[in-house]
């Protein structure tokens, strides 16, 4: 029996999950304390560690910042032991940042492994997305047309009248028009104030109530999304901003030669890919940490494009203290 479905070991599929578990306890001590610098860096330090414990050739492709603005886990970070396969690293350690700060709901935190080369290598500047779960026929939705349109489409393949759609959209003022568009077609609009990796998976759960995330949100953001549809199936459409100067020569840099281009969730995510996210603090798509003395209670969705598996797993640790944790 092989263990190998193609490039990615199946065992770093439940060892992507403990980065994620561990990442997510890190942060969780700093739930409600106002800091997001310090949640922030309590993810980052637990996830490179934990990284760096796995026998993968790893580079972070979608990371913390460009190696002069951030010291770890920086775009370019070699992690893991040296031995194994080599992958790329697309994190958000905390993708939420503030939601985590001010003890709100849906914090994560986020990584996505894939066979070297196929994660969109982006800057971490804005990017418009569009996407809606599994099951719609192909050019359902465009990031091109109105929202309304949009919405519209939707229903029709969905075959239920517009105002039974619901869209998730980050609640900004750059989105006044986007929110109007929808409404005036008669659907519903679902606002979030932060994280929308959460936004686009939600897509893909009829539970959710969301049928279709539109807006504009970090990059980084966007390819992990895509690297979860990959895996968990959905459409999705994303294309980088790039109107400054200092951007474009980012994105260059980087290989982007095509500024302006439309990308599916396919192109910004292929091959093998495992895709593993822990909730931090209580949300609809996992529950947050929760913590008795010496016990952590955690939340993880754990997925991989090859097999289609996709697995809830809720874990019990026993002892705190082997998270590393200095408390
Ligand atoms: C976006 C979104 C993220 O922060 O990056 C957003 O993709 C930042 O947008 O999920 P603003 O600059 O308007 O705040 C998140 O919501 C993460 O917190």
């Amino acid at each position: 029996m092989t263990s190998k479905a193609s490039g990615i070991d199946r065992i770093l599929t439940l060892e992507l999950a403990r980065v994620t578990e561990r990442g997510a306890v890190a942060a969780a001590r700093l739930i409600g304390f106002g800091d997001e610098k310090a949640a922030d860096q309590a993810a980052v330090d637990a996830i490179r560690r934990e990284l760096n414990s796995l026998d993968i050739q790893g580079e972070v492709v979608i990371g913390e910042g460009e190696r002069d603005e951030a010291p770890m886990l920086y775009i370019g970070e070699k992690v893991g032991t040296g031995k194994g396969p080599k992958v790329d690293i697309a994190l958000d350690p905390l993708e939420g940042t503030t939601l985590t700060a001010k003890g709100m709901g849906n914090a994560l935190a986020v990584v996505a492994m894939a066979e070297a080369g196929s994660l969109l290598n982006a800057p971490d500047v804005y990017m418009e997305k569009i996407a809606i779960g599994d099951g719609y026929p192909d050019g359902t939705i465009d990031l091109d047309a109105d929202p309304a349109d949009n919405v519209r489409a939707l229903a029709k393949a969905k075959g239920v009248d517009v105002s039974h759609i619901t869209v998730c959209v980050l609640d900004r003022p750059r989105h006044a028009s986007i929110i109007q568009s929808i409404r005036d077609a008669g659907a519903r609009v679902s606002l979030i104030t932060d994280g929308d990796v959460a936004g686009v998976i939600h897509t893909t759960d009829p539970a959710t109530g969301i049928d279709m995330y539109i807006g504009t949100g970090g990059a980084p953001e966007g390819v992990l999304a895509a690297a979860a549809l990959c895996c968990i199936g959905g459409q999705m459409q994303g294309r980088l901003i790039l109107k400054e100067k200092e951007h474009q020569a980012r994105a260059k840099r980087m290989g982007i030669t095509d500024l302006d281009r439309k990308y599916t969730a396919r192109e910004m995510a292929s091959g093998d890919v495992v895709f593993s996210a822990t909730g931090v603090t209580s949300g609809s798509l996992l529950d947050g940490i929760k913590r008795q003395g010496d016990t952590v209670w955690t939340d993880t969705l754990v997925m991989r494009s090859t097999t289609g598996t996709t697995r809830r797993i809720k874990a019990k640790h026993t002892n705190i203290s082997k998270f590393n944790l200095d408390d």
